[in-house]
């Protein structure tokens, strides 16, 4: 037993990639799960096949994590027996583009920012004070090695990612002296939609990111998400930094052709 059972998790953006992963992983330590994402269609078929299988207790809510007021109403509505938020995971991000910042579409920096930054903000922002009142709670947020170093045409969603590092620094300074623990879990490369999304579809594109090396898997990131929440309450896991093998950071792989 990893002292997850029962306890409340909130997953952004768990209708695929990490998020999924997380969902799958925290249900198989018992927790009970609140689904969030935009679209709700693979929600519910996320949440029928985790009930399905392993009895697991699973709330879906569309949430669009950048618009506050969406936001803070679809906290505040939550029925009252899932209310009791244990364990924040911010997972919902995006990349869009690889372009040169004099060349990028401000569009695409409105969609990164307004997901990575403010996104997390507001979902931080309305879950964090129930928390604190309850005298429990975890928030794990989504960074990336991209926030430790910035590659060509990333400009701006490194930038989003570096930013997830200051809130989270930020946030575990503001909540010291109580009981919420604050941890930043930081993946490189991992094969999922990412590049595809980044790449609006270009899905010959988005394979040679992953082409000729092992990138992580969204599992390997849900463990190391699952693993911080199941510390000792009183440890505090600052920040997870993980690539795969094939990958030293931001700018060095190690491809087999
Ligand atoms: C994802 C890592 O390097 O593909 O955040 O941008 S990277």
């Amino acid at each position: 037993m990893s002292g997850l059972q029962g306890k409340v998790v909130l997953i952004t953006g768990a209708s695929s990639g990490i998020g999924e992963a997380c969902a799958r992983a925290f249900a198989a330590e018992g927790a009970r799960l609140i689904l969030a994402a935009r679209r709700t269609e693979k929600l519910d078929a996320l949440a029928r096949e985790l009930s399905d299988q392993g009895g697991t207790a699973a709330h879906v809510v569309s949430l669009d994590v950048q618009q506050a007021g969406a936001v803070e109403a679809a906290i505040a509505a939550l029925p009252a027996e899932w209310a009791a938020i244990d364990v924040l995971v911010n997972n919902a991000g995006l990349s869009r583009g690889l372009d040169k910042v004099h060349e990028g579409k401000p569009s695409d920096w409105d969609e990164m920012l307004d997901t990575n930054v403010k996104g997390l903000l507001f979902v931080t922002r309305f879950v964090v004070p129930g928390m604190v009142e309850r005298g429990r709670g975890h928030v794990i947020s989504l960074g990336s090695t991209a926030g430790d170093m910035t590659y060509p045409g990333g400009a701006v969603y490194c930038a989003t990612k570096a930013a997830e590092h200051a809130i989270n620094d930020g946030l575990r300074q503001d909540l010291l002296g109580t009981p919420v623990r604050v941890t930043s879990v930081d993946p490189g490369m991992v094969e999922t939609d990412f590049s595809k999304i980044r790449f609006r579809g270009d899905e010959e594109r988005a394979a040679k990111v992953y082409a000729n090396l092992t990138p992580l898997k969204p599992e390997d990131v849900a463990d190391a998400i699952v693993w911080a929440a199941c510390r000792p309450v009183h440890v505090n896991i600052a920040r997870i930094s993980l690539t795969s093998i094939d990958q030293a950071n931001s700018l060095l792989f190690n491809r087999k052709s």
